[in-house]
């Protein structure tokens, strides 16, 4: 970890126009920084969290759990596994994957792969075709070479929306995400772009005392949010932060009107910063399972959606949905949400994924 970290990093010099980031290792806290103004900062930003997803992986582990219980029984399929029970061994596993939301398309490519096989002499043992299931899970979340870092351009601040239906955990999200970053070294406004409801700033509000943030809010009743997220942008110019994480309302996916605010917004953010929104993360949730592909295809047809974030993973045995989303829509997960907490966001890491629900 020390040593992977300090690649990507150059320890702390006396020069100015410095950012520190202060990264836990072990036990003490270390000191480094980067460029900032250029492409270092936002770079090494997206780096870090993604070193950070391998070393989570005990989190991930314990937040796909009950996805891991679903699929427990492949590994006895496989244990009592020989030539003869080949067939009905395939059928259950078949079933197994699309109880736990693979998908149909994906449930068939990995199982027929795998009976070509067992049957071509390939795979001889229980042990090797649990590997080839496993290889066959990653390369289909990697194979499409999709970015799950951060792309936070080079302009600051960044901009982050986050764009969702109806509570499906984009004000939690914001709130973790901004704890994660802000950890990380990066100066963190919050936009309140959740108009709709009262109820709404304050939730975010409570986010923002939770991680110590700073927050702009509509002042009055009835304000756009577009105006709203476009003054924190403003301010975040202003006021050198290095991102600004905007909250937007839930809206259903085929409401017009409601999916056209969200392109006000994206164009209020863009004439204040050059290239912004850098991100537009849409939070999808994990138990509405393979129901959650229509409203991805909706909201990237409407904002472009750059990456995804799947919640409530901890909650539901489908975990096999990261695999459908990816392939059906080349959007790449960036974070997956798996509890309630602050700390429960993780960023998506292909090979932690498939060790955690396969274990
Ligand atoms: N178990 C679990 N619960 C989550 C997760 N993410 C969000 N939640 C819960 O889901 C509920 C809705 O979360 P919000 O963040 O308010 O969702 P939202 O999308 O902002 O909702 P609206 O603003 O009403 O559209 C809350 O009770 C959250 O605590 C998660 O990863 N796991
Ligand atoms: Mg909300």
């Amino acid at each position: 970890m020390i040593s992977s970290l300090s690649t990507h990093l150059t320890p702390l010099s006396t020069t100015t126009n410095h950012i520190l980031l202060n990264l836990p290792l072990g036990t003490s806290k270390a000191r480094f920084s980067c460029s900032a103004g250029k492409t270092g900062f936002f770079t090494k930003l997206g780096r870090l969290i993604k070193e950070k997803a391998k070393s989570d992986v005990e989190k991930i582990f314990s937040g796909f759990s009950k996805t891991r219980d679903n699929l427990a029984v492949i590994d006895e399929l496989f244990l009592y596994w020989n030539l003869s029970d080949t067939d009905r061994v395939l059928d259950e596993l078949e079933e197994v994957l699309l109880v736990s939301d693979f998908g149909p398309r994906i449930t068939i490519k990995i199982v027929e792969s795998l009976r070509d096989d067992i049957y071509g002499g390939k795979l001889k043992s229980g042990g090797e075709i649990k590997a080839a299931l496993k290889k066959s899970v990653l390369d289909l979340l990697t194979n499409k070479g999709l970015k799950t870092e951060l792309q936070l351009g080079f302009r600051k601040p960044a901009v982050i929306m986050i764009v969702g239906v109806n509570g499906g955990g984009k004000t939690t999200s914001l709130g973790k995400l901004s704890n994660r970053l802000k950890k990380q070294g990066a100066k963190i406004l919050m936009a309140a772009g959740d108009t709709f409801r009262a109820a709404a700033s304050d939730q975010l509000e409570i986010w923002a005392e939770r991680t110590g943030c700073e927050i702009v809010v509509a002042e009055k009743e009835n304000v756009k949010a577009s105006s709203v997220i476009s003054q924190a942008v403003k301010k975040g110019k202003e006021q050198a932060y290095d991102i600004v994480l905007c909250d937007t309302s839930g809206r259903l996916h085929t409401n017009y009107s409601l999916m056209e605010e969200l392109v006000a917004c994206k164009k209020a953010v863009s004439k204040v910063v050059n290239g912004a929104p850098n991100e537009i993360l849409l939070v999808l949730d994990g138990t509405t399972g393979l129901n959650m592909l229509p409203q991805a295809r909706e909201f990237n047809e409407v904002v472009g959606v750059t990456g995804l974030i799947l919640t409530k993973l901890d909650g539901s045995a489908r975990g096999g949905c990261v695999v459908s989303v990816v392939d059906e829509l080349s959007i790449p997960v960036k974070f997956v949400g798996v509890g309630e907490g602050v700390e429960d966001l993780q960023p998506f890491d292909a090979e932690a994924f498939v060790n955690a629900v396969f274990p």
